[in-house]
């Protein structure tokens, strides 16, 4: 049988690839270009313009991770939006919160919603759940349009910042999440790879916007197997807490719920940073 491998370039002189069993669907949407696959590996997996996004089998450590931290940080967090994460799985980890009161997630392409929900059932299944409201649109128009002090919280689960993601990189969208957030609200935002200089050229230029917009910004890590090098980062941004002084873990724990990646070991760990990064991030 004819062995079909995807292959992505994670840099001009490296590429990453992964045996594949099927390919199930390619897609041109009016915003980008949307493949699934099947892979013994990963299991199935979305890439969007070439670049992989979500698979079966490394999912949680991102969905948990964007989302455990701040709401560990947080307990009263009652209204959440997403941006992006059109595959479901942010959503899912937020529902796991009995507490949460309502969910607004605003991805500009219906396109990755449908298709998660035909192919990725697992990712994308708590997106009916009723605190959950959905809005195919630009995030970017979402939050300039949208009332000061709504949000306490807001997750950027997006694209590289090229194409349709390209905006939520910019000064004026992180204004307007500062905008949109309550005294007490907390921005977590996709904050790229410290490893290969283009991503880390990126991280740089998110982390130095935010960090004249917010009175506290940290950078937290984690391990992502299939993105560009593996190691891979979010940005915590908020107008009050501090994830590590005001974080109530002993709570946390008493929630019950149960992680595959995240725990409040973890939750600390996160924010240990190597020497490189913290110099990067300094020198922003
Ligand atoms: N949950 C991990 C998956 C993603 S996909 C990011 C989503 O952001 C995509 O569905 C894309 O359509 C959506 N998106 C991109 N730009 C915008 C925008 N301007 N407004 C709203 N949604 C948008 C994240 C993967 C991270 C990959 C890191 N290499």
């Amino acid at each position: 049988m004819l062995d079909l491998w995807y292959t992505e370039n994670h840099t001009d002189n490296v590429k990453f690839s992964i045996k594949t069993t099927e390919h199930l669907l390619t897609e041109k949407t009016p915003f980008q270009q949307i493949d699934f696959f099947k892979s013994e590996e990963f299991g199935t997996f979305f890439t969007l313009d070439g670049l992989m996004m979500v698979n079966e089998k490394d999912e949680f450590v991102y969905h948990d991770m964007i989302t455990h931290v701040a709401m560990a940080t947080n307990p009263n967090i009652k209204k959440v939006l997403v941006i992006g994460g059109g595959d479901g799985g942010t959503v899912r980890e937020l529902t796991r919160y009995a507490s949460l009161e309502q969910i607004d997630m605003v991805e500009i392409d219906e396109r990755v919603v449908r298709l998660s929900q035909e192919y990725l059932p697992i990712t994308a299944g708590k997106l009916s759940d009723p605190r959950v409201t959905l809005s195919f649109e630009d995030g970017l128009a979402y939050v300039k349009n949208k009332e000061d002090g709504y949000y306490d919280l807001i997750l950027v689960d997006s694209t590289d910042p090229i194409g349709p993601g390209e905006g939520l990189f910019s000064h004026d969208f992180y204004n307007n999440c500062f905008r949109v957030l309550t005294d007490d609200g907390i921005l977590i935002n996709q904050h790229e790879s410290p490893y290969y200089p283009s991503y880390a050229h990126e991280m740089k230029r998110a982390h130095s916007k935010i960090k004249g917009l917010f009175p506290i910004t940290r950078v937290y890590q984690f391990h992502m197997p299939t993105y560009p090098s593996g190691h891979w980062l979010f940005g915590f941004a908020s107008k009050k807490f501090d994830p590590l002084k005001d974080a109530d873990l002993d709570a946390w724990n008493k929630l019950g719920l149960k992680t595959k990646y995240y725990n409040t070991d973890i939750h600390t760990g996160a924010f240990a940073l190597p020497t490189f990064v913290k110099e990067m991030l300094d020198d922003a």
